[in-house]
């Protein structure tokens, strides 16, 4: 069994600290920001709150646990290889967190108010605390392995929709112009007039708690890394969803195409996204 205490201090209950702490931070910050960089693309964005939400968290969890490791988005290198590398370097590690401070920082940016904290804490590789905040609308998604999901005491659970027709859907449109848009672009064409309609709100942490809450039917995105997933992937399965890379095959911390549904679209979907790509 997984020790979730070590003396007083439960990894959940840090987890929850940090995530508050650092989405009050970034929320009373907003728009306030002087220094706006770009990583990877002319479309990937950093801003200073990015940085120091981040500093704020590692600091926080590494006081509570000293021999814990740390994988943060602001501490890699741009770039979808220097995010496999940096995962590779860890994956040793036996409890591992890793931290997206704000998930969406377009949004953040333009004061669009859909952006969150996103927080996981993995144990030899599979994640067993998931935590994403919303300080936009103080929603707070928790969850354990095991142990289920939770949004402010009340129980998640995924929707019930069982055809595409029924669905509503998000998906993202990649900060890599080169390498995942034609995609992407052909995955919307063939799947939106299977659907009842598309979302694309710009923050992958944020979709993956609403699908774990039953706001949306599911949700797909190409290219992301483990930060954007970890903690929403776990809140998706405690709510009783199902999560795998694009073509189905089972998630781990490396899957960089992601797909979630509530478990009962998830095959017509995932069909769906793969035919849209066969040339
Ligand atoms: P971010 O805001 O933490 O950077 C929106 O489609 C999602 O894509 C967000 O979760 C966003 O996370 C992520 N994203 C931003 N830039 C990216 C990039 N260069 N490559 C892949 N994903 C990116
Ligand atoms: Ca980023
Ligand atoms: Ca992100
Ligand atoms: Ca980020």
């Amino acid at each position: 069994a997984v020790p979730y205490v070590v003396g007083s201090k439960s990894y959940t209950a840090v987890a929850v600290n940090c995530a508050a702490k650092a989405g009050e931070w970034i929320k009373s910050k907003l728009g306030t920001y002087t220094h706006l960089d770009t990583k990877y693309s002319r479309q990937d964005l950093v801003t200073e709150m990015d940085k120091g939400a981040e500093a704020l968290i590692r600091n926080l969890v590494l006081t509570h646990f000293p021999d814990h490791a740390f994988l943060g988005e602001e501490g890699v290198e741009a770039g979808p290889e220097a995010s496999r590398k940096a995962l590779e370097k860890v994956s040793a590690a036996e409890y591992l967190w890793i931290v997206d401070p704000i998930d969406g920082t377009t949004n953040y940016v333009h004061q669009f108010p859909f952006y969150s904290v996103s927080i996981a804490l993995a144990h030899k590789g599979e994640v067993i605390v998931g935590v994403i905040y919303d300080p936009s609308r103080d929603e707070l998604f928790v969850a354990e392995k095991g142990k289920g999901a939770y949004l402010r005491n009340r129980t998640l659970a995924v929707s019930e929709e069982t055809t595409l027709s029924d669905s509503l859907l998000a998906t993202g449109f990649p900060a890599d112009p080169v390498t995942a848009y034609p995609a992407n672009m052909a995955q919307l064409q063939a799947v939106a007039p299977q659907v009842r309609n598309i979302r694309a709100g710009g923050s992958a942490a944020l979709h993956l708690a609403y699908v774990a809450a039953g706001r949306l039917s599911g949700f797909w995105e190409m290219n992301l890394s483990s930060w954007d997933l970890a903690a929403g992937t776990l809140l998706i399965q405690e709510a009783g969803g199902k999560v795998t890379d694009i073509e189905g095959n089972p998630y781990h911390l490396g899957v960089r195409n992601i797909l979630t549904t509530n478990g009962r679209i998830h095959d017509s979907l995932s069909q769906a996204l793969q035919d849209a790509t066969k040339s």
